[in-house]
């Protein structure tokens, strides 16, 4: 880890300031050698900035030193803050590619050697990139919580409760001739990982609230021909987005816009009227409406109150049921549902609000979530099936093996130890930083 890499870590393009990062031994040197001295670190100091090899002025700026290991990287950092223009940055990224020992970061980098220096875990580093892909303030909130540690902080505790039950394991098998530690063991390693077991698995049970919230949700508005779906799509997502026609079977291919419901991300899907029995083209599109509906995380059913036959029974029972052009029914009409008017706007506030509060019982910041993704449900769910193993054996009075007790503990420890990225990280670290940016 000898390079020392740069980047530009602000956005492209013109700014106010700009920002380029450094890590790596060279960096003292880099700002001897381009201003004269090296900044006091953790103070900005006002500096001008020269080419090292033409001595020319490059730009006055900011210039901060942040020495090792009081880093984000864990190693000498360096940030100059010039003004953001295309043509400094130009001429700043230019004049440190031609100093010895500097290359560019790749993306991530930065992150990467913040985690190979022990600053952040891997849980950490994903919810960092979160974070900054965090497009909905409960995107936000979910990537700061645990950027912030609040998973890995219950982890070290597992952690520490299973190196104890381990040891204690591990000593009865090596003095296990000398008499009864076996029950003494029992009682000392069952109670802690019982209540490590209640703890994961309380952490599992959110119902999958975190990964959805990240990965955003899908709702579906589904229901019979010219019900008024791609109409309610339209006034949802405040444009034209789809064709609206007093013509059954208008819509054919599903359409989709993407919403922040109460800070849940939402692609909202307009499908084709559910029927049987038009052209082949809708036909098709009636089948990619089934499909939509099915993958979808809610639907919300539209029936015209001007024909409302029996209820359907291709509705998903969990949907969200609206009775729709209101303005048009029969006096002796009782909705079912909800009930709607695209025409004089007749419960749309109620319906948006039924919406956010589905979104955020499906996919929610709650302080419960812990788990953004399938990585790290795969890795807890592994833990707790080991512990689950190894009380099974732990409960059997007739002493089963400690030898596989101590197995089942190895393993659960190596999936925490995977979950953080202290084992079996390569093949997941490629793909986590390449989602990064450069300069990050
Ligand atoms: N009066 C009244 N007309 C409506 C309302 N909502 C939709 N319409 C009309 O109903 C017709 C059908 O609307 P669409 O939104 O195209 O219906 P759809 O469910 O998407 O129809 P398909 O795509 O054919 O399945 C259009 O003429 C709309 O203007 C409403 O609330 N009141
Ligand atoms: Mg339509």
């Amino acid at each position: 880890m000898s390079d020392t890499i740069y980047a530009l870590s602000s956005g492209q393009g013109r700014a106010g300031v700009a920002v380029v990062r450094l890590s790596g031994p060279a960096v003292r040197d880099v700002f001897q050698r381009m201003c004269g001295k090296v900044p006091t670190a953790r103070i900005a100091t006002l500096m001008n900035v020269r080419h090292p090899i033409d001595g020319d002025t490059i730009d006055k700026g900011l210039c901060l030193l942040f020495a090792a290991p009081r880093s984000f990287t864990g190693e000498d950092m360096g940030e100059f803050q010039l003004h953001g223009g295309p043509a400094v940055i130009l001429r700043l990224l230019g004049a440190l590619s031609g100093v010895d020992g500097l290359r560019p970061a790749e993306p991530g980098e930065f992150t990467r050697r913040a985690f190979v220096n022990g600053k952040l875990d891997l849980v950490e580093v994903e919810a960092l990139g979160d974070v900054i892909s965090a497009e909905t303030d409960g995107q936000l909130r979910l990537a700061q919580r645990l950027a912030g540690g609040a998973l890995s902080n219950r982890v070290s505790c597992w952690r520490k409760a299973l190196v104890s039950a381990r040891s204690a394991v591990e000593a009865a098998i090596d003095f296990s001739d000398e008499g009864d530690v076996r029950t003494d063991v029992r009682s000392e390693v069952a109670p802690p990982i019982r209540q490590v077991l209640r703890d994961i698995e309380a952490v599992l049970d959110d119902g999958g609230r975190g990964e959805r919230l990240r990965d955003g949700l899908t709702v579906a508005i589904a229901g019979p021909p010219n019900a008024g779906k791609s109409t309610l799509l339209n006034l949802l997502a405040r444009r034209e987005a789809a064709i609206v026609s007093p013509f059954a079977g208008t819509t054919r291919d599903p359409v989709e816009v993407h919403l922040d419901l109460g800070g849940v991300p939402v692609t909202l899907v307009d499908t084709a009227g559910l029927r049987d029995g038009g052209d082949e083209v809708e036909a098709i599109g009636v089948a990619r409406a089934r499909e939509r509906v099915a993958k979808s995380d809610l639907v919300l059913w539209l029936e015209p109150a001007t024909d409302m036959g029996e209820a359907s029974a291709e509705a998903p029972p969990d949907c969200l049921r609206v009775t729709t052009k209101l303005d048009l029914a029969p006096v002796s009409l009782t909705p079912r549902g909800l009930a709607i008017s695209a025409v004089t706007g007749i419960g749309i506030p109620e319906l948006t609000g039924l919406l956010v509060q589905r979104a955020r019982e499906l996919a929610g910041a709650q302080e419960n979530v812990l788990i953004a993704r399938a990585r790290q449900r795969a890795a807890l769910h592994g833990c707790a099936e080991e512990l689950k193993a190894l009380l099974k054996l732990a409960d059997d009075k007739k002493g089963a093996a400690l030898e596989f007790q101590a197995e089942h503990l190895r393993r659960a420890m190596r999936e925490l130890g995977r979950l953080i990225g202290q084992v079996d990280v390569e093949e997941v670290l490629g793909e986590i930083f390449a989602a990064f940016c450069i300069g990050k």
